[in-house]
């Protein structure tokens, strides 16, 4: 018997794995965290029944969350992540050796710890002295803390339950206080096929408070429509030209991939017009 994990869009689309066992299942106070065994995509995470993140195609995502807006600032030495509590962002975050500090604000601890068990290669070092985890909401975090950061990366879900409020222009104001004057923020920002709505929305909010506002794409071959995009902004410097690189090994980012990730087809564009 064949055994499947989909995830449905609406009411017109679903993205389906085939799966060997289920690994993990529970439902913690926030959502219900579900790791899966698949054949060819490792071990895959969904939460309340949306892909999140497979062995096998997460460094589109995470390395494309994580690097334009690192090698875009000119010197960044203090990272804030929201969300992501399965590490991906963390760990690429950590292949820029110059930074000082990574502060990781995840509400849900239960989704850190099924991650550290069964996504060892999103953790491969979860004791990083670097590395300052907390659980926590990120919302109240940014209106709460006194620490100033360069860049912000937002890991959400999407805008769905808790993670509605990242959405929205308080919340990015709020980032933009707690950002360095150099600071960029990024954030997942959906797919352009089926989320241009959402995609306006984010550009709208950012562009009232960030003189420069971006959005990039990637493929992302397990979240719906296969196409994924990234909203940027920032305080200074345009995001879309690289000024430095990463010091580890990357296997889709590239200062080339970063210049291309910003043309975009004329379907985005016209998302704007
Ligand atoms: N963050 C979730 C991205 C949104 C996925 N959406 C979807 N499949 N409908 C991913 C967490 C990875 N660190």
């Amino acid at each position: 018997m064949d055994l499947w994990i989909t995830e449905t869009h609406e009411d017109f689309y679903r993205l389906g794995l085939k799966i060997e066992s289920i690994l993990y299942r529970e439902r913690s106070q926030y959502q219900e965290i579900l790791l899966v065994q698949t054949k060819e995509f490792g071990t895959v995470m969904l939460l309340d029944g949306i892909f999140q993140t497979t062995e096998k195609d997460e460094f589109f995502y995470h390395e494309m969350i994580v690097h334009p807006s690192l090698c875009a600032h000119p010197s960044p030495k203090r990272v804030l992540i929201i969300g992501g509590g399965d590490g991906g962002c963390v760990r690429e975050a950590l292949k820029h050796h110059n930074l000082d500090q990574i502060v990781h604000v995840e509400i849900d601890e239960k989704v850190i710890e099924a991650s550290l068990k069964y996504l060892p290669l999103h953790n491969p070092d979860p004791k990083n002295e670097k590395v300052e985890t907390r659980i926590e909401d990120g919302i109240a975090f940014v209106k709460n803390t006194k620490n100033k950061f360069d860049v912000v990366i937002i890991d959400s879900t999407d805008p769905i339950g808790p993670a509605v409020g990242l959405f929205q222009y308080d919340f990015y104001k709020s980032v933009y206080e707690v950002l360095n004057d150099d600071g960029i923020i990024v954030a997942q920002s959906e797919s352009p096929l089926f989320n241009k709505k959402i995609i306006k929305s984010i550009h709208e909010s950012l562009n009232k408070i960030f003189p420069i506002v971006k959005i990039y794409i990637s493929p992302m071959p397990t979240y719906p429509s296969g196409l994924w995009s990234y909203t940027i902004a920032s305080k200074n410097a345009d995001p879309i030209y690289p000024v430095r690189t990463v010091e580890e090994p990357t296997k889709y980012y590239s200062s080339d991939i970063h210049k291309s990730s910003f043309i975009l087809p004329n379907f985005v564009k016209e998302i704007f017009s």
